[in-house]
C-alpha cells in the first residue's frame, strides 16, 4: 500500500483535460492507494460550498466516491481555494488539514503544507494572505450573493490565465530561513510541499524537502511506500 501527495491541480471549466485526467487519476491510481492528501489549490477558484457548478459536483462526486471506498481523504486550503470549507468536506467524505499537518507512514515522518506561508519574500503577497484569512474577509465573502462571487471566480480564473500567474516565474520561491524554522518547530527532517510549481527534492543539511507541481501539460504525484518517498509525473492529454 501506499501514502499519496498531490497539489496544485487548479481546476477550472476553462481546462478540462486536467480535470478528465484527475478523475482519472482517482479512480485509477488513489483508489489503490491507504491515502490520499491534497496540499491545497486543488481549485484554480472556489467561491464557496455552495458552487452549484457542475465541475464543483462531478469533483466532490469523484472525491465522494474514493473515500465511500475506504480510501482516507486528507485536504488542506491552498491560497486559491481558501473558501473550501466544512460542508465540501463533509460532502467529499474528507479529513480538513490545518496549514501544517504531520503524516507517519511506513516508519517515516513528514510535515505537509500548501507552502504559500513560506514564500515570506514576496512582502505583497504575505499581506494579501493575512488579509484573505481573516475570518471576518472569508465570512464578507462567502456571504456575498452567488451572482457576484460567480462573477469574482471569472474574473480571477481570465486574469490568471492573462497573467499566465501559474507559471513558476510568477510565484516566489520559499525562504530557506521559514522552511527551516517550521521544520525544526514541527520536529521532523522531511517537508513536503506545493504551491511554487517547482517540482524537485531538495536535500537540506537536516533532511529533505520535496516539491509537489502543479497539474498543466503534466501531472505531479509523490507516493509514499515502505522503500520511501518517489516523485513521479505523468502526461497530460488534452485529447478527449
Ligand atoms: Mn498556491
Amino acid at each position: 500500500m501506499s501514502v499519496l501527495f498531490i497539489s496544485d491541480l487548479h481546476l477550472a471549466p476553462e481546462r478540462p483535460a486536467v480535470t478528465r485526467a484527475f478523475l482519472s487519476f482517482l479512480s485509477d491510481r488513489a483508489s489503490a492507494s491507504e491515502s490520499l492528501y491534497i496540499l491545497g489549490d486543488l481549485f484554480e477558484a472556489w467561491i464557496g460550498d455552495d458552487d452549484p457548478s457542475a465541475m464543483a459536483a462531478e469533483v466532490q462526486d469523484a472525491l465522494r466516491n474514493l473515500s465511500d471506498s475506504g480510501v482516507n481523504l486528507f485536504i488542506q486550503q491552498g491560497n486559491r481555494d481558501f473558501l473550501l470549507g466544512k460542508r465540501f468536506i463533509k460532502r467529499c467524505g474528507a479529513v480538513m488539514l490545518g496549514d501544517e499537518h504531520i503524516v507517519e507512514y511506513a516508519g517515516h515522518r513528514a510535515l505537509a503544507m500548501h507552502g504559500d506561508s513560506l514564500c515570506t519574500d514576496d512582502i505583497d503577497y504575505q499581506r494579501f494572505r493575512r488579509k484573505a484569512r481573516n475570518p471576518i474577509y472569508m465570512w464578507c465573502l462567502s456571504h456575498l450573493p452567488l451572482k457576484r462571487r460567480q462573477k469574482l471566480a471569472t474574473d480571477w480564473r481570465a486574469k490568471s490565465m492573462a497573467a499566465n500567474s501559474n507559471k513558476a516565474s510568477a510565484i516566489m520561491d520559499v525562504n530557506a530561513q521559514a522552511v527551516a524554522t517550521v521544520m525544526d518547530n514541527n520536529g521532523v527532517d522531511v517537508l513536503i510541499h506545493g504551491h511554487t510549481h517547482r517540482p524537485n527534492r531538495h536535500a537540506l543539511a537536516t533532511g529533505e524537502r520535496i516539491v509537489l507541481g502543479d497539474w498543466h501539460d503534466l501531472g505531479w504525484v509523490l507516493c509514499l511506500d515502505d522503500s520511501g518517498y518517489n516523485l513521479e509525473s505523468f502526461v497530460i492529454s488534452s485529447q478527449k
